[in-house]
C-alpha cells in the first residue's frame, strides 16, 4: 500500500476511547524498544509520526493511526520494560490483554521480535496468547541490519524453535533502516484485512 494520509486518531487507555468506527485494525505487540513505532514510520513512508526513542517505554497509550482512511494501526505499549512499577506494568498488561482479547475490529497483531536475540518469556506469552485467542499473528523480526545476511537463517530458526512457530502464521524478516521487509509485511496485512 502507498500511504498518503496518516494520522494519530488517539491515545486511548480505555475502551470508551477507542475510535467508533468499523475499520479493521492491525495491532503492534513485543517487547519495549523492539521497533514498533519504527515498523510503523517504515510502513507509511513518514520518520516519527509514531514517536520512536532509544529510550525504551516510550509508548505508553494504545495509539491508534487512521492510514489512507482504510485501517488503523495500533501502536501497543511495549512489555517488560523493568524501569516501570510493578503496579503500572499491572494496569498496562490489563489494558493490553482487554484490547486485544475483545477488540471485535482487530484482524491481525503484527508481534515484533528482536531477530538478533532469542525470544523472551514475554514474548513467548504474547504469541501463545494470540494462539489461545485464535488472533492471525505476523511474527516480524526486527533489526535484521544488525546481523549479517549469512546468520539470517539461523536467527530465524532459533525464533521459530523457541516460539513453537505455527506453519500457518506469515515470518518476515525487517530492518527500518534498509526498509527490507517493508512491502511483505504491507502484502500480509492487506490479506489479514481484505
Ligand atoms: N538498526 C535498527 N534500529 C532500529 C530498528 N527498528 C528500530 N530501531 C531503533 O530501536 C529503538 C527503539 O525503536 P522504537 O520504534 O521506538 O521501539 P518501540 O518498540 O516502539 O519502543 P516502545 O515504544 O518503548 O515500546 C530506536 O532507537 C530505533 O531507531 C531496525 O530495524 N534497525
Ligand atoms: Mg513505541
Amino acid at each position: 500500500m502507498k500511504v498518503h494520509q496518516a494520522e494519530i486518531v488517539i491515545s486511548a487507555v480505555a475502551p470508551a476511547q477507542y475510535p467508533d468506527t468499523n475499520l479493521p485494525e492491525i495491532a503492534l505487540a513485543g517487547r519495549s524498544n523492539v521497533g514498533k513505532s519504527s515498523f510503523i514510520n517504515t510502513l507509511i513512508d513518514r520518520k516519527n509520526l509514531a514517536r520512536t526513542s532509544s529510550k525504551p517505554g516510550k509508548t505508553q497509550t494504545l495509539n491508534f493511526y487512521l492510514i489512507e482512511q482504510a485501517l488503523h494501526f495500533v501502536d501497543v505499549p511495549g512489555y517488560g520494560y523493568a524501569k516501570v512499577s510493578k503496579t503500572e506494568r499491572a494496569k498496562w498488561g490489563k489494558m493490553i490483554e482487554t484490547y486485544l482479547a475483545e477488540r471485535q475490529q482487530l484482524r491481525a497483531v503484527v508481534s515484533l521480535v528482536d531477530l538478533r536475540h532469542a525470544p523472551s518469556q514475554e514474548d513467548i506469552q504474547m504469541y501463545d496468547f494470540l494462539k489461545y485467542y485464535e488472533i492471525p499473528v505476523i511474527v516480524v523480526a526486527t533489526k535484521a541490519d544488525k546481523i549479517p545476511r549469512g546468520k539470517w537463517n539461523k536467527h530465524e530458526s532459533m525464533i521459530k524453535k523457541a516460539l513453537s512457530f505455527d506453519a500457518n502464521d506469515t515470518f518476515i524478516l525487517f530492518s527500518a533502516v534498509t526498509k527490507q521487509g517493508k512491502e511483505e509485511a504491507w502484502q500480509a496485512i492487506e490479506d489479514a484485512i481484505k
